[in-house]
């Protein structure tokens, strides 16, 4: 707007400055839109094109001195923010044979998926939990948790924090154990005996987050294959399922969901979009993912993000597998979670 109005609004505006006072009329229909209009992007990380600089990373820095080695995935959307969609945070992480990541904790909550070897390990509040290819492990905010290679070769997998929900907050908290490693005060597996096996102990744990902190891809991979055979496949979403709490059946994590599943062979998924931006990590096989306006042609060990309501559809010739996450364990206490199915309606459904 030009002209006398646009003048006097002008000379308004300034004055209303110094009170730290804005007008909303400016600023509403950037605030309040429609439908989602986010600055993430569809993005993809395709692991054989950047497998060489993460490996350099290792003759640049040692674990103990980066305190974790890790390359951030920046949305191209969002760079310098440390962020791979609006609200979560990823990176690949590398560790080096013999090397140590040190013990500490935060209350950001992470996951990690493991995309290349195996003998490392992650210690969450004193029990190890070995990391192999496809496995999936969490450390819930506030645990202890440090890794440590015991292999002959790298070991490098995806983490995803809640660190932007954690900002949004304002509720940061962190500190180094006194100890590098921490002392591994409960037997590798008592975890699972206590919480996993079908039994629940009768006081229940404290804390809003699965007990169960180690998914071993195995295990996973057998039961997917179960269901694969029986051909009940999700048109969008072939054979999604959820990495649970076994204590309440909800996320494994409170703030981040996280899932698994399997295209059968010759999958083409129907067209859909959903409020919670995601990440996903092939696990198995290769397939296309169609995000907005790109096409992600994706092989094992490749990671790709599709933002908030951006339509998508996977479509895949032989059998794969891909690991995801996103926020929507968050919408969906807060109520806010969508998605919506091809043909697409309006925006209120
Ligand atoms: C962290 O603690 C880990 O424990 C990885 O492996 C990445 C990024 C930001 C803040 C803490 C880990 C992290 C992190």
């Amino acid at each position: 707007m030009t002209g006398p109005t646009a003048a006097r609004r002008n000379d308004y505006y300034r004055r209303l400055d110094p009170h730290a006072m804005a007008p909303l009329w400016e600023v509403l229909g950037d605030l309040v839109t429609p439908s989602p209009a986010s600055r993430c992007r569809p993005a993809c990380w395709r692991y054989a094109e950047i497998r060489s600089l993460l490996l350099e990373s290792g003759d640049l820095i040692s674990a103990r001195e980066a305190e974790r080695r890790v390359l951030v995935l920046e949305n191209p959307g969002l760079r310098g923010e440390s962020r791979i969609t609006t609200s979560l945070y990823a990176g690949l992480q590398l560790i080096l044979p013999g090397e140590i990541a040190p013990a500490h904790r935060h209350t950001q909550a992470a996951l990690r998926f493991v995309v290349e070897g195996e003998g490392a390990y992650t210690a969450v509040d004193g029990e190890k939990a070995v990391m192999r290819e496809g496995d999936f492990i969490i450390t819930p905010s506030g645990t202890w948790h440090d890794h440590g290679n015991e292999s002959d070769r790298p070991v490098v997998w995806l983490d995803g924090l809640d660190i932007p929900i954690v900002s949004l907050f304002d509720a940061s908290f962190a500190e180094r154990h006194p100890d590098e490693a921490q002392a591994h005060s409960r037997p590798s597996g008592e975890t699972v005996a206590r919480y996993g096996s079908g039994l629940l102990p009768l006081e229940s744990p404290s804390g809003r987050a699965s007990p169960i902190f180690s998914f071993p891809y195995a295990k996973t991979r057998d039961a997917l294959d179960r269901l694969g055979k029986n051909g009940t496949a999700d048109a969008c979403h072939g054979i999604r399922m959820k990495y649970a709490n076994p204590v309440d059946g909800g996320y494994a994590l409170p703030t981040i969901a996280t899932f698994i599943q399997l295209f059968p062979r010759g999958f083409a998924g129907a067209l859909h979009r959903s409020t919670d931006a995601t990440v996903f990590c092939v696990a198995e096989g290769e397939g296309r993912t169609v995000a907005g306006e790109e096409t992600f042609a994706w092989g094992p060990r490749d990671t790709f993000v599709v933002p908030s309501w951006c339509p998508r559809r996977h479509e895949v010739e032989e059998e794969a597998v891909l690991f995801s996450f996103s926020d929507r364990a968050v919408q969906e206490s807060l109520g806010l979670w969508r998605e919506e199915r091809e043909p697409f309606g309006g925006t209120w459904t």
